[in-house]
C-alpha cells in the first residue's frame, strides 16, 4: 500500500472515530443500568375474579431520590407474583399492572403497563421513557389480580422492578425518548364463536405521525387470539401478535410483544385499523378487551413541528388501559 493511500485510510479511521459518537448510539452497557423493586400488595383471593375485576393495589414512588441527574430514562418493567411464605406464583394471577410516569403532557403517553400473558416490557437498544426526576415527580404504581379457580384462599403480593438509566449515560448513549398510546378495538361483550372487532386508528391519535414505532404490546383477555395493526393505505400488516390461551381454563398462559431498535415505520398521510380476533368456545358471553399499545418516536421534523403535549386527547379512559 502506498504511504498517500495509507494516510487516507488513517484519516478516514480518525473521523470515524471522533463523528462515531454522533452517528451511532453505543451499545447499553447492563452494569450502568439500575434497577428499583417495590412490593405492591397484598391482595386477598377467596374466589374466582374476572379480568379487571379483581382486588387492585397502588403506590407511589420516586425512582431514584439519590440520583442528581434532571432526568431518568427507564428502559424495562415487569411484575412477578408471590404468596404470603414468598413463593414465586404463576402469571395467571396477573390482571395487569401499570406504572404511571410522571409527565406534564397527556399522562397517557407515559404509561408503562403489563398484563396477563406478558408479565415484562424492555424496549429495545436506543430506546425508552423519559422522566422528570424532581422530588415531586412520582410514578403511581398500580396492580390487579384475576383468578379463575373457584376452590382457593391465597395472600398474594407483586414485585415490581423497573430498571433505568441516568441522564449522563443515556446521553451517553444517545436514547430516543419514546411516547405511548393505546388504539382500543373495546369488544365488551363477546358472544360464544369466532367474532373479529375492527377499529380506525384516529387521526389525533399520538403515533399519526411520520416516525416509528420501537415497541408494541397488545391485551386480550381469556379467548382474546390475536390483534394486528393494519395499513389501510398499503393494505399491509404492519405487526400482528398472537395469543395462547390455557386449554379448559378462562386464562392467557401468553401474548406477543415487538421490541425492535429497527422499529416499524409509520406514514402520517396513511390510514391504520387495529383488528382484534376471539374465539370463545367458553360457551357463555364473556367480557373482553382488545388493545394495542405502541411506544413511538417521531422523526424529528415531526417531533419539531407537532408536540404531543398539544395532543391531549385519548383514545381510551384510564379505567380501560392495560
Ligand atoms: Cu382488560
Amino acid at each position: 500500500m502506498s504511504s498517500i493511500s495509507r494516510l487516507t485510510e488513517l484519516a478516514c479511521l480518525a473521523a470515524f472515530l471522533i463523528l462515531a459518537p454522533y452517528s451511532y448510539s453505543m451499545a447499553e452497557d447492563s452494569e450502568q443500568l439500575k434497577t428499583k423493586t417495590v412490593a405492591v400488595g397484598e391482595f386477598f383471593i377467596d374466589r374466582p375474579y374476572a379480568s379487571m375485576k379483581g382486588p387492585t393495589k397502588t403506590e407511589s414512588i420516586l425512582l431514584d431520590p439519590s440520583s442528581k441527574t434532571p432526568y431518568l430514562w427507564i428502559k424495562s418493567f415487569s411484575v412477578e407474583i408471590f404468596d404470603a411464605d414468598g413463593n414465586r406464583q404463576s402469571s395467571e394471577y396477573l390482571c395487569h399492572a401499570w406504572a404511571h410516569l410522571p409527565t406534564k403532557g397527556n399522562p397517557e403517553s407515559a404509561l408503562l403497563t403489563i398484563s396477563e400473558g406478558l408479565p415484562e416490557m424492555r424496549f429495545p437498544d436506543g430506546y425508552a421513557m423519559k422522566i422528570p426526576n424532581t422530588s415531586d415527580a412520582k410514578i403511581m404504581l398500580l396492580g390487579q389480580v384475576r383468578n379463575d379457580n373457584p376452590h382457593i384462599s391465597k395472600h398474594l403480593s407483586m414485585k415490581f422492578t423497573l430498571t433505568y438509566f441516568d441522564d449522563t449515560e443515556a446521553q451517553k448513549l444517545g436514547l430516543v425518548p419514546l411516547v405511548s398510546t393505546t388504539v382500543n378495538t373495546a369488544p365488551t361483550d363477546v358472544l360464544p364463536g369466532k367474532h373479529i372487532y375492527t377499529a380506525q386508528v384516529p387521526q389525533h391519535s399520538l403515533f399519526m405521525r411520520n416516525g416509528n414505532i420501537y415497541f408494541i404490546k397488545m391485551h386480550l383477555h381469556p379467548y382474546g387470539q390475536s390483534v394486528e395493526l393494519f395499513d389501510d393505505t398499503a393494505q399491509a400488516t404492519v405487526w400482528k401478535g398472537t395469543a395462547e390461551n390455557i386449554p379448559g381454563r378462562d386464562a392467557l398462559a401468553r401474548t406477543d410483544a415487538y421490541s425492535d431498535s429497527q422499529g416499524l415505520k409509520i406514514h402520517k398521510d396513511h390510514k391504520y385499523k387495529v383488528i382484534t380476533t376471539y374465539n370463545n368456545t367458553s360457551g357463555h358471553v364473556i367480557d373482553a378487551m382488545g388493545v394495542l399499545r405502541v411506544y413511538f418516536a417521531a422523526s424529528a421534523a415531526d417531533e419539531a413541528t407537532t408536540s404531543p403535549r398539544s395532543m391531549d386527547k385519548t383514545e381510551t379512559s384510564l379505567e380501560c388501559m392495560p
